[in-house]
């Protein structure tokens, strides 16, 4: 498997993963919203803002041919558009960076310690694929773009997880959940990754009650990285179906374990009948095949 295969695999996975949980995000109000929305567009299986955050990401990095935290800000805030479904919190955010507000002062505006959502960990998949080689860069990079929306140490550190759980499933980490479990991870991390390493294959309400599956970075980070690990050998369907049996913040669990999975299985190994329905395929393939070229 090329390694350009997995970059692919990663970036589709990701906004596979996003569009296909989208529909069971939330209630049953949300569910409804979101299929008439995607009606605009028949037989089209929309992505949120998971893949519009990651691909914008991948999009900067291909731009400046590196990590340029002011333009990948600048990025997000100018492609953030209602409609895919933002955190009220990371919407005002990117609004008042649109508006010219320096992403150091926007990021506390609306929760003065910053943001614990998964926003950060959900789009960190490009950093993993763009610095696996070097893990100093990668921390050092994704802990500067998870801080643009996310300064809460959680929601930093939902990134950091992120961005390492793609770079160890590119070169097949075989102990993945061990290897993320570091020191300078937060107690609520290293716990639940302590958790996940026991689950084996526990049932549905047993990996919610332990990992958790909330909006929160560390009710949902660790549970997309455990279900990714659980179904590295298994169909990508049978880890949506999984994600989806879970509940809770569906298109995100999904769009992050999609990432990992695919960085690990590579684009090869995904569904096509879904693939051929993906809403802008080509510009995450495009995005993903630059970045295997520039590293
Ligand atoms: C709608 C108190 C806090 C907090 C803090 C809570 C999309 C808030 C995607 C906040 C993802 C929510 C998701 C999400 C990504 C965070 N104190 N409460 N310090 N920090 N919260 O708004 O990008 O679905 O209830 O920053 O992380 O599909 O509204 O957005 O599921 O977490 O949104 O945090 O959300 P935000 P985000
Ligand atoms: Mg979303
Ligand atoms: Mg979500």
């Amino acid at each position: 498997m090329s390694v350009s295969d997995r970059f692919r695999g990663c970036l589709l996975g990701l906004a596979l993963g996003d569009a296909l949980g989208a529909p069971f995000e939330g209630g049953v109000f949300a569910g409804v919203v979101w299929r008439a929305i995607g009606l605009r567009s028949p037989g089209v299986l929309r992505y949120t803002d998971d893949g519009e955050m990651a691909l914008a990401s991948a999009e900067s990095l291909v731009a400046c041919g590196g990590f340029d935290v002011d333009h990948m800000a600048r990025t997000w805030a100018e492609r953030c558009s209602w409609d895919r479904g933002y955190g009220p919190g990371a919407r005002k955010v990117l609004a008042l960076i649109r508006d010219g507000v320096p992403w150091r002062e926007a990021n506390t505006r609306v929760f003065p310690q910053g943001s614990f959502g998964n926003g950060a960990a959900m789009r960190a998949a490009p950093l993993g694929l763009f610095f696996r080689g070097d893990a100093a860069a990668l921390d050092a990079a994704t802990i500067e773009a998870s801080r643009v929306t996310h300064a809460h140490p959680l929601g930093l550190q939902g990134g950091l997880l992120l961005a390492r759980a793609t770079a160890l499933a590119l070169r097949d980490e075989a102990d993945l959940l061990a290897a993320l479990d570091t020191a300078d991870l937060d107690a609520e991390y290293r716990r639940r990754l302590g958790d996940a390493r026991r689950l084996g294959r526990a049932l549905p309400a047993e990996v919610v009650a332990a990992l958790g599956h909330g909006v929160a970075a560390h009710e949902s980070a660790v549970t997309a990285v455990y279900a990714a690990v659980r179904h590295f050998g298994a169909p990508f369907e049978d880890l949506m179906t999984f994600v989806v049996s879970l509940g809770g913040d569906v298109d995100t669990i999904a769009a992050m374990a999609g990432a990992v999975w695919g960085a690990r299985n590579g684009a090869a190994r995904l569904p096509a009948e879904p693939l051929a329905r993906l809403e802008d395929r080509a510009r995450f393939e495009a995005a993903a095949a630059a970045l295997a070229a520039q590293r």
